[in-house]
């Protein structure tokens, strides 16, 4: 666990290297060239060392993708002995291997019974793309080419690619580069922001019920599907309102939309059940998977589709144009297999929510639910969000609170534990593999950071 580690340069080398070369994701890359990025050199377990032999307890899961955590070699073993046996081939000109369909008898077992097909990608991103293309497809094949708008909500995020990015909600994305036709936006059920004076499940409703109107404006004939992750993971870690889903579900089958569920954060286990949907209690047509999938250990995704969606694909769709060089790649896939082998054979989900997911939010709610700082905890299983309020009370957010909580985040690395921070809120996803004692260095070092975060706020 703690084996000394020499780096092959020094930190500064690999920095200056970096800025010379890379363009990094969201961030203004000449703030970054100034300060230099942290070089992270190894991985074992929950834990991460840098270049400068800081260890790090990663409560991010990366982000939010290494189920089992780092350094398994089982995983590993996997990529190894399908790279000698079967390095690459496609599926493309009717071929297939035995990875991929085994990993497809796997992931099925996994599904509750009314999915059968997958297309697999490389990213979720890239699901979300297909996932345009493969919705109106459905809808063209059953004499409704018209029907073709997705419908996404604002602050959500499906990937960064053109459509997928299209399709979340993220303004400042919308500003570089482009929308697409055909996409529309209802609101996030963000009730601790919005909620206003409504009760969450009054505001629950009410967001849900925006869909309803947004369908009837835009004509039920010419909307295609509503997409949707069952939380938000990027844009804040935001569980809505126990109404929200049930409306939504019904809106969808009323008006004959589809009901796409972006499972890439939710998916394989984080919140204590195989799938967020499963946790909220809804039945999606579509889920996009990615991250946990294998473990984040190779890149891999896809787009899973009901039985009543492929049987119309599959027996009166014809060709499907699509295809990429990577679909179901044989190394991805063995990875993702042993990966959902050992979730499922070391009983790691059924832990999660039956023992660790319960000990990380007991511990949350005594540590936190009387700190002068958070205003709410969220989440499930190995996920959670503690929001920062200047009142709790009347749920006033500070001003300033993205600043205060990238603070806490800075203040996080210090004290060597990884937290996320978006707007006013912490987000905490560690491995699905932690344990208790793991969990207890996590809520202590994040409580210590939001102790020096609430000095500088005034609050303690
Ligand atoms: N859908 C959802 C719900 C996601 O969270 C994607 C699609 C895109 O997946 P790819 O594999 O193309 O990145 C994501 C990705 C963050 C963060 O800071 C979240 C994501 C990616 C990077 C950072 O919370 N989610």
């Amino acid at each position: 666990m703690n084996l000394p580690f020499e780096p092959k340069r020094r930190t500064q080398d690999y920095q200056q290297s970096d800025a010379a070369h890379h363009i990094h994701a969201f961030v203004d890359q000449k703030a970054l060239n100034a300060e230099g990025p942290r070089v992270m050199v190894r991985g074992e377990g929950l834990y991460l060392w840098d270049s400068e032999g800081k260890r790090y307890l990663d409560g991010m899961s990366g982000l939010w993708c290494t189920q089992l955590g780092y350094g398994r070699k089982d995983l590993t073993a996997a990529a190894a002995a399908q790279m000698d046996q079967l390095a690459y081939y496609n599926m493309f000109f009717h071929t297939t291997h035995p990875a991929v369909i085994e990993l497809s008898e796997l992931l099925f077992s996994l599904l509750p019974a009314h999915y059968s097909h997958v297309i697999y990608t490389n990213s979720g991103s890239e699901a979300n793309e297909v996932l345009i293309r493969t919705v109106r497809r459905y809808w063209q094949v059953l004499g409704k080419p018209q029907k073709k708008i997705m419908i996404g909500r604002w602050n959500g995020y499906h990937g960064s690619t053109l459509a997928a990015s299209a399709l979340g909600g993220m303004k400042f994305m919308h500003e570089m580069g482009g929308l697409i036709p055909d996409v529309a936006h209802i609101d996030e059920p963000y009730w601790f922001a919005q909620g206003g004076d409504l009760t969450p499940d009054e505001f629950g409703r009410r967001c849900a019920l925006q869909l309803e109107e947004k369908i009837l404006e835009l004509g039920a004939e010419n909307v295609a599907g509503f997409i949707a992750e069952p939380f938000q993971g990027a844009g804040g870690m935001i569980f809505p309102p126990q109404s929200y889903w049930p409306h939504i579900q019904r809106i969808c089958r009323q008006y004959d939309v589809l009901l796409c569920a972006d499972e890439v954060i939710g998916g394989f286990g984080r919140t204590g059940e195989w799938f967020a949907h499963q946790y909220f209690g809804f039945e999606p047509d579509t889920l996009s998977i990615a991250k946990g999938l294998t473990s984040g250990y190779l890149p891999m995704g896809g787009l899973v589709l009901s039985k009543r969606m492929a049987e119309a694909l599959v027996e009166q769709g014809g060709v499907f144009a699509h295809g990429l060089t990577y679909s179901g790649h044989p190394v991805a896939a063995a990875v993702a297999l042993a990966n959902l082998k050992a979730l499922r054979d070391e009983g790691i989900v059924r832990q999660v929510k039956e023992d660790t997911g319960p000990y990380l939010h007991k511990l949350l709610r005594e540590t936190f639910a009387n700190h002068p700082l958070v205003g709410e905890i969220q989440g499930a299983g190995m996920l959670a969000a503690l929001q920062f309020a200047e009142d709790k009370d009347t749920r006033k957010r500070f001003a300033n609170e993205n600043d205060l909580a990238w603070q806490c985040r800075t203040f996080g690395f210090e004290e060597g534990v990884i937290i996320r921070s978006t707007l006013g809120r912490m987000i905490m996803a560690p491995a699905l593999v932690a344990t208790r004692a793991e969990l207890d260095e996590l809520v202590d070092k994040t409580r210590i950071a939001v102790d020096r975060t609430a000095r500088i706020a005034g609050k303690l």
